[in-house]
């Protein structure tokens, strides 16, 4: 499970194309899910997607699925998560999940990822500084798109700066890969960064614990669906507002309802 976020623009999408092409010629099965909350698909965006992806979808050994359903029931990355379980489920050699990086919806869909790849372009100037906050720290590799750009070797530069500041824990320093996706320069040598990765992670034992990790967060919340959703069956939306009523009247006690509520107890 790759994830890869970078802001619009960055060629993340190129970049997925280039690789799912890569990745198909060595006949691995490819998923595909793009997320871009900030801009729901629809236009530009999804059209210049669609073209671009148009011969994959004649592919059998492609599946493409864009989510841009934010404020869905368990939100944007439940939703992502579920569906990328499917995909796992189903065997997929390769799940490549695309989303923008912004907000913390986004973080939590690449750290769904075995390996995220954050994107960076020439041209940000202090930018790289801001997105350091947030994003850098999840970066299993990174890429300098749009390398056929001036300022490939300064952001390249910044990024080393920046490594050098903050040592990750696990000892992997994430390798600096340049791409023009647009042409598909880099993009083996992007693959190799990803195998040697894949590798690390297998060598360390780290796949697993990673795994596991994310499963002890998401089993919790699907507990607290599913736990929800059993404590409403008991009451209609009509008992839930007379409930309230009461208890905004003091005549009852929010706590104790709620436990009887939880424990399955509470009959109208
Ligand atoms: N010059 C140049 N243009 C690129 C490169 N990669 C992508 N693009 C172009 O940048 C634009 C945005 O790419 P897209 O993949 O949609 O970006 P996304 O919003 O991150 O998914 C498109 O017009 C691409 O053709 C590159 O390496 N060099
Ligand atoms: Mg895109």
């Amino acid at each position: 499970m790759i994830g890869l976020t970078g802001a619009p623009g960055a060629g993340k999408s190129t970049l997925v194309d280039q690789m799912a092409r890569l990745y198909r010629k060595h006949n691995s099965s490819v998923g595909i899910i793009a997320v871009d909350p900030t801009s729901p698909y629809t236009g530009g965006a999804i059209l210049g997607d669609r073209i671009r992806m148009q011969e994959h979808f004649a592919d059998p050994g492609i599946y493409i699925r864009s989510m841009a359903t934010r404020g869905s029931l368990g939100g944007l990355a439940r939703t992502t998560a579920d569906v990328t379980t499917v995909l796992d489920a189903s065997g997929r050699d390769v799940i490549l999940i695309e989303t923008v990086g912004v907000g913390q919806d986004e973080v939590d869909i690449v750290r769904l990822a075995d390996i995220t790849i954050v994107i960076l372009v020439p041209g940000m100037g202090d930018d790289v500084q801001t997105i350091k906050a947030g994003i850098m720290e999840i970066a299993d590799i990174f890429v300098v798109n749009k390398s056929d750009y001036a300022g490939a070797d300064r952001v390249e530069r910044e990024v080393r700066g920046l490594q050098s500041l903050a040592l990750r824990h696990d000892g992997w320093a994430p390798p600096i890969v340049k791409t023009v996706a647009s042409s598909g320069a880099g993009i083996d040598e992007l693959a190799k960064a990803i195998a040697a990765y894949e590798d690390y992670l297998q060598r360390e034992n780290l796949a697993l614990k990673k795994s596991v990790e994310n499963w002890q967060e998401r089993l919790v919340e699907m507990l607290r669906d599913v736990m929800l959703e059993k404590a409403r069956a008991q009451m209609s939306d009509g008992n839930l507002a007379r409930l309230a009523a009461e208890v905004a009247e003091h005549k009852r006690d929010p706590y104790t309802l709620v436990e009887e509520i939880a424990e399955g107890n509470f009959r109208l």
